[in-house]
This record gives C-alpha cells, structure tokens and sequence, in this order.
C-alpha cells in the first residue's frame, strides 16, 4: 500500500468585504465566457496550451488517480481526419439518430452537420477519461469517479482558456470512438470532450441566450 505524507498548506484570507468584492467580480467575469463555433485560423502557441492543460490537471480526482489524458492537436492533416469522421457521425445524427424534440432544442443555436472550424482552429484538445490502469502485473486497476473527476478538470480548462483570453466549444461529436482510433489511444482511455480552443472570428456571433437566475438554480436550507 502506498504511504503518504501531509505537508502544511495555508492560503491568504480576505475580510468579508473583500470576499465578496471577489466573488461578485469572479463571477461577473466568468459570466463573460461563452461558448464559440465560429473561430479564426490564428495560431496559439504550444506553450499557452500546455499550460492550459496544466491548469485542467490541477483539477481534483478519486483518490488522486488523475484520470485523464488531454490530447492537443494543432497538425492539419490530423484536424482534417477529425472533421472528416466527426461530420460523418454528425450527419447521421442530424439526419434521423437525434430525436425531433432534440432538433427542436437546438434549433437556437443554428447548428448542423457541418464542422468547419475543427480544421480552422489551431488547436483542438480531446479529453480522454481513463477508466482503468494496469499495475506493475498487468491486472486492472479501475479509477474511481472518472466522470466527474474527469468533468471537473474539463471545467477548469474551460475556465483556464478563458483566463488566458481564448475561447472554446466543448464539443461531443457522437459516437466518439473515431477519436480513440484516429488518435491511437490505449484501450483504457474512452473520449470524453473535443475542445476546439482558439480566437473568435473576426464576425463572431453567439446565441443571445440568458443563464438561470439564482433562484432557479438554488435552494437555501
Ligand atoms: N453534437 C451535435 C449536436 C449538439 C447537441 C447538443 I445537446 C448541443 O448543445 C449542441 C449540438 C453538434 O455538435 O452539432
């Protein structure tokens, strides 16, 4: 069994006024993130997304078992391979596999088959959740709360893109398997989100959508 250690950990306090002056303007400002579909071709650094990646990875986990492996992809031909495959399995979603509620619910946001910007972007990121590890006898080891473990970190990626002034789409073509297959990933990783991260177009527009008020979100006890 693998022993642990504790180390102190402390972090600075605000009075109450400061508090909330904190949390009011982290909300406002996160209230600022949207979700794109329409992006520009300009580059982002390698560096900004391993540090995005970074961030997501601090993200806490089921017994720390840090259940994720965060693919990024900037090559063309491999964008290409993804949009290919990802508009296949759309096209049959938007032509009979999605119910018409469904298609009704989207309507909104005016999407279709089409997936232009998985080959605009510069980078798209694929969050794999992996669901088991093999130990040093080659027995399975499943990983505990890999969904929300998994969200969680895909949350603060979210968050991290945002902070570094990019936006993203979390996008779930589906079925996702292609992804596993395109990307050679081992048979313990399953796909959980493609993140296409980068600039807004130039003419970017997002659905005029309102968020839920508190008191539709929350109860107090
Ligand atoms: N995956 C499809 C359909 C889709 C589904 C939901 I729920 C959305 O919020 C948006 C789209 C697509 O990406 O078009």
């Amino acid at each position: 069994m693998q022993s642990s250690s504790f180390i102190p950990y402390t972090r600075p306090t605000y009075d109450a006024d400061e508090m909330l002056e904190r949390a009011k303007s982290h909300y406002e400002w996160m209230n600022q993130r949207r979700t794109l579909r329409e992006f520009s071709d300009r580059p982002v650094s390698k560096e900004v997304i391993e540090q995005l990646i970074l961030t997501a990875s601090t993200a806490p986990s089921g017994a720390h078992k840090q259940p994720w492996t965060f693919c990024a992809i900037s090559n063309p031909e491999m964008k290409k391979k993804i949009r290919e495959a990802a508009e296949e399995e759309e096209y049959t979603n938007y032509h009979g596999r999605m119910s018409d509620t469904w298609l009704k619910d989207l309507e909104p946001f005016e999407t279709d088959w089409h997936k232009p910007f998985l080959e605009t972007v510069p980078w798209l990121i694929v969050v794999f959740r992996r669901i088991y590890e093999l130990d040093e006898e080659g027995a399975k080891q499943n990983n505990y709360y890999v969904n929300e473990s998994v969200g969680l970190a895909c949350g603060m990626l979210l968050e991290a893109i945002h902070y570094a002034g990019l936006v993203a789409l979390t996008h779930t073509p589906s079925p996702m398997n292609f992804l596993t297959k395109l990307l050679d990933r081992p048979a313990n990783e399953r796909p959980y989100l493609l993140i296409p991260v980068g600039y807004p177009a130039s003419d970017a527009k997002v659905p005029d959508l309102e968020r839920k008020s508190l008191s539709d979100i929350s109860v107090f006890y």
